[in-house]
């Protein structure tokens, strides 16, 4: 396919992963602007290179006719949050957004993938204004926590470098790392209820003042 055909035919996924982004980004800035925890740390966006779109459409065996309904992911965005919990919040306030609609889930937090790799993903339909009027495309959402997503770019960096031909050693150091990330996210989230509770008591006690 010629590069001018690609180029149109990613301009809308181009525009609604900067639109995402945008969306993203500026929760958390609501969340500052009231001195709210914010659930989302960082936000990032891609759209899929067409080397990587032609890989998985032969892998996958699509049909060029078929490939905006079935790679998914051409539209990529990475929601990074601090706490484990802070995934399930996330997830939920997507799904109540009227802007983005949910066609499905994949929990890798509770299904871990082979690799050790977890996430949590989502691929949603979302609309984009275009020259042409407007175009509903999908997007997949990936939320994960910064511990998982240190794992998950060197994994990655590792795959890319070995081809797929990872060596066994490789491998079982990169499971025992899912592993001290699982422990290191299980870690995290009990500080994070010490912060709760002591936020909680100086509550009270400053309510206490307030009362007297
Ligand atoms: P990119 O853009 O380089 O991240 P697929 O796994 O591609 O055959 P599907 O059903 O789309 O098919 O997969 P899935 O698992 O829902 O989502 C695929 C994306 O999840 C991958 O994108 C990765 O970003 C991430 N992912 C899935 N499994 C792993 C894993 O074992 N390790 C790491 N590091 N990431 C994973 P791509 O296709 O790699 O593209």
């Amino acid at each position: 396919m010629e590069i001018q055909l690609w180029r149109s035919i990613l301009c809308p996924y181009e525009l609604a992963v900067k639109e995402l982004t945008v969306k993203f980004q500026h929760i958390i800035e609501e969340h500052r602007e009231n001195d709210r925890y914010s659930p989302i740390e960082q936000v990032s966006g891609r759209v899929k290179s067409v080397t990587s779109i032609l890989e998985k459409m032969q892998r996958k065996q699509i049909p060029m006719e078929r490939m905006e309904e079935e790679v998914e992911d051409i539209a990529g965005v990475r929601i990074i949050c601090q706490f484990e919990e802070d995934i399930e919040t996330v997830a939920a306030l997507i799904q109540s957004r009227t802007d983005m609609t949910v066609k499905s889930e994949k929990n890798y937090l509770k299904h871990i993938k082979q690799s050790g790799y977890r996430s949590y993903h989502l691929i949603i339909y979302y609309t984009v204004e275009t020259l042409d009027g407007p175009k509903r495309l999908q997007a997949e959402i990936q939320i994960r926590t910064m511990a998982m997503n240190f794992w998950a770019t060197i994994e990655h960096s590792l795959q890319y470098k070995y081809k797929g031909d990872m060596p066994p050693h490789v491998t079982e150091r990169l499971s025992n790392a899912a592993e001290a990330i699982i422990s290191l996210d299980r870690e995290m989230s009990l500080v994070r209820s010490e912060i709760m509770d002591a936020q909680n008591s100086s509550q009270v006690q400053s309510n206490l003042v307030k009362d007297i």
